[in-house]
């Protein structure tokens, strides 16, 4: 007797134990897949009972990936002596667990924007913002318990030094790696990389699927990710020459042959310099007449003055007019010089303008 088998149709019925899904569409590591074939078929045209396979049952492991990346887009503006200024990063969970990241940074490897590291920062720390509200107001040293495709805001925050001068750049590499979840408020421990162990069906392992980023801290497959950001600083450059010429003597007076003898009046000139790229505000400087003189209390007091010199080159010492007192001399002999502005009350030397100014005294 010749029988007549045909396959009308399989089904498959897979049950999920919970059905815990991300906004990736992951579904989460540790779930429970329950795997169940339904078979159909005929004899001789006569359809037979269904035929039920064995439950395969196991579980989901872990995909390990994530992104790291910078989010500002050009440099981080600096001026000296800055402080608690920010480089902005976010980290994403592209896995399919909830992970902890440890956050670690390196400098000098470059930048977004193709410059040369030429200023290491003080104090560079790094900062996770774990209250979300994307300021930085927190302590948290590393991300705790980061959900599947959600994101975290880290910054790398850092002083300027006080000798740091226009143009200087500093790099900073943020690389997390991604540590166990499940215990808040802990950091997590370091994962165990799985990709070439063989399967087994009822454990969870780690799959690493993260991409090797920029840097040396961070290769393909290693559970970690890196991108780079970098500061820039912008300064005056302030350059302060001080000169002086003979304005009269009780001899010559004003003539081609004054000296100075005792009685002259003698001009102490100043020349500020700004070539830098930032305004130079809240100007002033101080000179100690009896400290300049080559004798004790040698010069007399007469008269000060300041002004703005908007076009490059040396301050015009003779000039009489059009300026400001800015002078006042204390009891020790000291005159204190305070830039004065016609516009602004402020006193800003802007870029590429002098200040200049002169204190005038007799020689005694
Ligand atoms: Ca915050
Ligand atoms: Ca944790
Ligand atoms: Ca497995
Ligand atoms: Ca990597």
């Amino acid at each position: 007797m010749k029988k007549i088998l045909s396959v009308v149709m399989i089904m498959i019925v897979v049950t999920v134990s919970t059905m815990a899904k991300d906004a990736n569409a992951y579904t989460r590591a540790s779930t429970e897949i329950t795997n169940k074939g339904t078979l159909s078929f005929s004899v001789g045209g006569q359809s037979q009972n269904d035929q039920n396979s064995s439950e395969d049952v196991f579980k989901v492991d872990r995909k390990v990936d994530l992104v790291v990346a910078h989010s500002d887009g050009s440099y981080v503006i600096v001026n000296p002596n800055n402080t608690n200024k920010i480089l902005t990063f976010t980290v994403r969970n592209d896995g399919n667990d909830v992970q902890d990241y440890n956050l670690t940074f390196l400098k000098g490897e470059g930048d977004p924007w193709g410059g040369s590291h030429t200023k290491d920062m003080d104090n560079v720390r790094i900062i996770v913002d774990e209250n979300n509200d994307s300021i930085f107001n927190d302590t948290a040293t590393f991300i705790d318990e980061l959900k599947p495709d959600e994101n975290m805001t880290v910054y790398i925050v850092v002083d300027v030094p006080g000798d740091a001068v226009s143009t200087d750049i500093g790099q900073y590499t943020l690389i997390a790696e991604t540590r166990t979840g499940g215990d808040t408020g802990n950091k997590g421990l370091v994962l165990t990389k799985q990709n070439d162990a063989a399967d087994d069906p009822a454990t969870v392992q780690n799959v690493f699927a993260d991409a090797d980023g920029v840097g040396t801290g961070d290769g393909s497959q290693d559970a970690k990710h890196a991108d780079w950001d970098a500061f820039k600083v912008e300064a005056a450059i302030i350059s302060f020459q001080k000169w002086s010429i003979v304005i009269k003597d009780p001899v010559n007076s004003t003539g081609a042959g004054r000296k100075r003898i005792p009685g002259a009046v003698i001009r102490y000139c100043f020349d500020i310099n700004n070539s830098g790229d930032k305004n130079a505000t809240d100007v002033s400087w101080t000179d100690d007449l009896n400290e300049t003189a080559t004798k004790h209390d040698a010069l007399d007091y007469n008269d000060s003055m300041t002004w703005h010199q908007s076009t490059q080159g040396t301050c015009d010492c003779t000039k009489n007019s059009g300026g400001y007192a800015g002078g006042s001399i204390d009891a020790s002999g000291v005159v204190t010089m305070v830039m004065e502005d016609e516009h602004t009350l402020t006193s800003p030397i802007e870029v590429n303008q002098q200040a200049c100014g002169w204190i005038e005294a007799t020689i005694k």
